[in-house]
This record gives structure tokens, C-alpha cells and sequence, in this order.
């Protein structure tokens, strides 16, 4: 009897334990469930000083570049690296002549064996002087964002995807333009503008081993730089070869960042104040969302599913958000007082667009402080009613992608911001 007892206890306990473990991770989606939070002040000092002058916030913004290095995003090397850039093919008749396309290779050591990434930019034919230039990252490789089939095919780590055409981890031909509809190119060229883009993976392949075949061992031994930080480094890279090109005004440029690329575009140009504008595409938790409220993703889901993202130190907030020392709308901050757009698509409940909102809400007052508009919305607007002021918004109907219609809204912001004076 005793031991038929033991038994069904053991049983019971095997039971729990395996429901604990594969119970599965349930986002919230009621915003009555998200309950209250505070959200640090981005114009109070660490140490109580209230921010009220552009001299002081040049402060404030240092503690808080500090603050999202070391508790979130990991510290960037500073010393900047020998760039060597090497022009592999020129095309002047790209879209029937409308576009000069390139593609450079850009090394980051001086040895050609180095680490290195493939950089494409196509460049408007007809122009009277520099132009300005977005640059974003590509999921897939160069060769995936048009079906041209002259563009050289990446030969980097890809995530196995047989109907993407990458086979054992490996672009093959069918991959070629599998990307397309996410780049209006030549929409963007007619416009006037320069496009730059490079396969994310050339930086840091995207899954939680690709630490020893990114770029990291190469610039730094400190174990807290990681994925979202070496992009966000790529996106530096090319604008010191864009600096360089007499047919690009280095002082236009844009970023756009989809997704976790919009995580890391947001970190490019928190840190990197060359970048005249930055774009957020749904790039939810970690990026335009407030971490503090529990909507959608969460700070520990990300944390577990995408290990290599952030750094140690982040993860030990999985389950006290509320004492991280910054939250999201700080990133956002940290633009200021350069025009930043953040979009959400009203499907994309994972990555909480009113969070995303809310946040570029909650960054306003420092840009207003700095003497912009900051965003001119009280309340969150409508479907397809972009809010066009130093910070932008939109929400779009559909789910998590980069259409057509943001590209669209990004354009009218750029042409409203980079309007020649
Ligand atoms: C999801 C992740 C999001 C977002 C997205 C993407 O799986 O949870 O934070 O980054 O991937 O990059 O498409």
C-alpha cells in the first residue's frame, strides 16, 4: 500500500514537472490586464538633477547611452576600426538607367581574409547635386531584395527556408528576389534618394551559436556585445563609406529598421549622431515599446528566445522590468532632437503598437525641451492617419511587414525633414 502511495506521488510530481515545462508562454492582449507602472523621467539625472537645458541634456544623454549599454544592448567598442572599402561592380543602367547600382565590400580589418560585408547602394541617375540616402538591412542577402541576376548571391549563414530557396543553411538562385516586395528600390530612387543595404547575418548570424562567426571576437573580448549591438555597428560602417561619396549628402541619412532590425537601427542612432533620421518599423519589445507595460512580448520571452540579442546583464531583468533603470521611450530620446518615426501595423499585437506609441509619446518632452515639436498627438491616431511632426507615427492596417505604405509615409517624412533649406 505505502509503496503503490510512493508511486502515484512520484507519478504526480512527474506530472507538474512536465507541464511546467512545456507550458507555453501567453502573451497578454488586455490592456486591463497590463496594471501600473512608472516610467523613468528621461530629463532627471540619476542622481535627481532635472534636465531643463540642451547643455544638460548632453549629460543626461551620456548617462543614459551608459545605462542602455550596460544594462540591455552591450558596450560598443570605441575605438573605431580600420575600414578598408573595396568597389567589386558598377552598374550605371540599373531600372533601364534610372539607378547607378554598386556593390562594395566592405572590409573591417586590413587583411582581405577579415571579417567583412557586402554593402549594395543604388544611387539615382538623375540628380543636380548630393542626394540624400536610406540605408536598411536585408533578412536574406543583396540578392534577395531584387530578382536582378546580376546581384552577387550572398554565400553567408542563412536560416534553412526550402521555399526561400536557402538549402543547408545556404542562398541558392531560388532565393534571388525572395525579399522584393519589402523594397520599393526604385519607388525610392524615383524619389530622389539613395538606398543602402547589407545582409544582417554578414554582422552577426542570427541564431544564439553565431557569436564565434560574427564579427565580435575580432574587435573586443568583453562578452556583453552582442547581436542587436554589431548591427547596429553595421549600419555605422556604411555610413562612413556614404561620407565618402561625392554623390551622396552624408548629412541626409536615413535608417529604417524592420522588426529586430528596427531594434537595431534605434541603437545606430542612439549612438551614432551622424544619422540625420532614424525609422522604426514594428520594432516592439526591446525596441519602440515600453518594456514596462505587459503587452504582447515580454523582456523575458525575448530574452529566452533570442539569447544572443542583449546582453547577460539584461537578462537578469526577466522578471523585475520594473527595475531596469530605463525603459523603451529613452531610446527613443536619445535621437533627439533628429526626426525619428516609429510605425506599427494594428495586427501586430506582439509588438504592442500602442506601447510603441506611448513611447514616442513619452521621448516628446525631451525633444520639445531641445526645442521641436516632438510628437504632435495627444491620442493615438486612426488607420493610415500618419502623424508628421519631429517625431512620427503611424498605424497601419495588416501585420507585422515593411509594405509599401510605410515606405510611402517614410518618403513624405524624409522629403519633410531633408527638404533642402
Ligand atoms: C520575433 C521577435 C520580435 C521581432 C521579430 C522579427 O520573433 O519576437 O521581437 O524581432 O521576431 O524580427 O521579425
Amino acid at each position: 500500500m505505502k509503496s503503490l502511495w510512493l508511486l502515484l506521488t512520484l507519478l504526480s510530481l512527474l506530472t507538474v514537472n512536465a507541464l511546467a515545462q512545456s507550458s507555453a508562454f501567453v502573451p497578454n492582449y488586455d490592456e486591463a490586464k497590463i496594471g501600473t507602472y512608472t516610467l523613468p523621467d528621461p530629463l532627471t539625472m540619476q542622481d535627481g538633477t532635472k534636465v531643463t537645458t540642451a547643455p544638460q541634456w548632453r549629460k543626461r544623454r551620456a548617462e543614459l547611452l551608459q545605462l542602455f549599454a550596460t544594462h540591455v544592448y552591450g558596450h560598443t567598442p570605441a575605438t573605431k576600426p580600420v575600414v578598408r572599402f573595396e568597389e567589386k561592380l558598377r552598374d550605371a543602367k540599373s531600372f533601364g538607367g534610372l539607378a547607378t547600382r554598386r556593390e562594395i565590400t566592405v572590409h573591417f580589418t586590413p587583411k582581405s581574409d577579415g571579417p567583412k560585408m557586402h554593402l549594395m547602394l543604388y544611387v539615382p541617375n538623375k540628380k543636380t547635386g548630393r542626394v540624400p540616402a536610406f540605408i536598411a538591412m536585408n533578412y536574406n542577402g543583396n540578392h534577395a531584395v531584387h530578382s536582378d541576376p546580376t546581384i552577387t548571391m550572398s554565400t553567408a549563414w542563412m536560416r534553412e527556408n526550402k521555399d526561400n530557396g536557402i538549402v543547408n543553411n545556404r542562398a541558392t538562385e531560388k532565393s534571388r528576389g525572395v525579399e522584393a516586395r519589402r523594397w520599393p528600390i526604385e519607388m525610392i530612387v524615383q524619389r530622389g534618394y539613395a538606398v543602402a543595404t547589407f545582409y544582417y547575418g554578414d554582422l552577426f548570424p542570427d541564431h544564439k551559436d553565431g557569436l564565434p562567426d560574427s564579427i565580435i571576437p575580432h574587435f573586443t573580448k568583453a562578452e556583453d556585445w552582442n547581436a542587436i549591438g554589431a548591427w547596429a555597428w553595421g549600419f555605422s560602417r556604411v555610413l562612413d563609406y556614404l561620407e565618402r561619396d561625392k554623390n551622396i549628402d552624408a548629412k541626409r541619412v536615413a535608417i529604417v529598421g524592420h522588426s529586430r532590425h528596427g531594434k537595431a537601427a534605434l541603437w545606430a542612432g542612439a549612438q551614432d549622431e551622424r544619422f540625420a533620421m532614424v525609422v522604426s518599423n514594428d520594432s516592439g519589445e526591446s525596441g519602440a515599446a515600453l518594456a514596462r507595460r505587459n503587452f504582447g512580448e515580454t523582456v523575458a520571452r525575448i530574452n529566452t528566445s533570442f539569447p544572443h540579442w542583449f546582453n547577460a546583464k539584461y537578462k537578469t531583468y526577466n522578471d523585475r522590468v520594473s527595475e531596469l533603470p530605463i525603459d523603451q521611450h529613452e531610446l527613443l530620446a536619445l535621437i533627439a532632437p533628429r526626426p525619428l518615426y516609429v510605425a506599427s501595423a494594428v495586427e501586430d499585437q506582439w509588438a504592442d503598437p500602442h506601447g510603441e506609441f506611448l513611447a514616442a509619446q513619452a521621448a516628446s518632452p525631451v525633444y520639445q525641451m531641445l526645442g521641436t515639436d516632438g510628437l504632435k498627438a495627444v491620442e493615438m491616431p486612426g488607420i493610415h492617419q500618419p502623424v508628421m511632426s519631429t517625431i512620427g507615427y503611424h498605424i497601419r492596417a495588416g501585420g507585422h511587414d515593411l509594405t509599401q505604405y510605410d515606405w510611402e509615409q517614410f518618403l513624405n517624412f524624409a522629403d519633410r525633414h531633408f527638404r533642402r533649406k
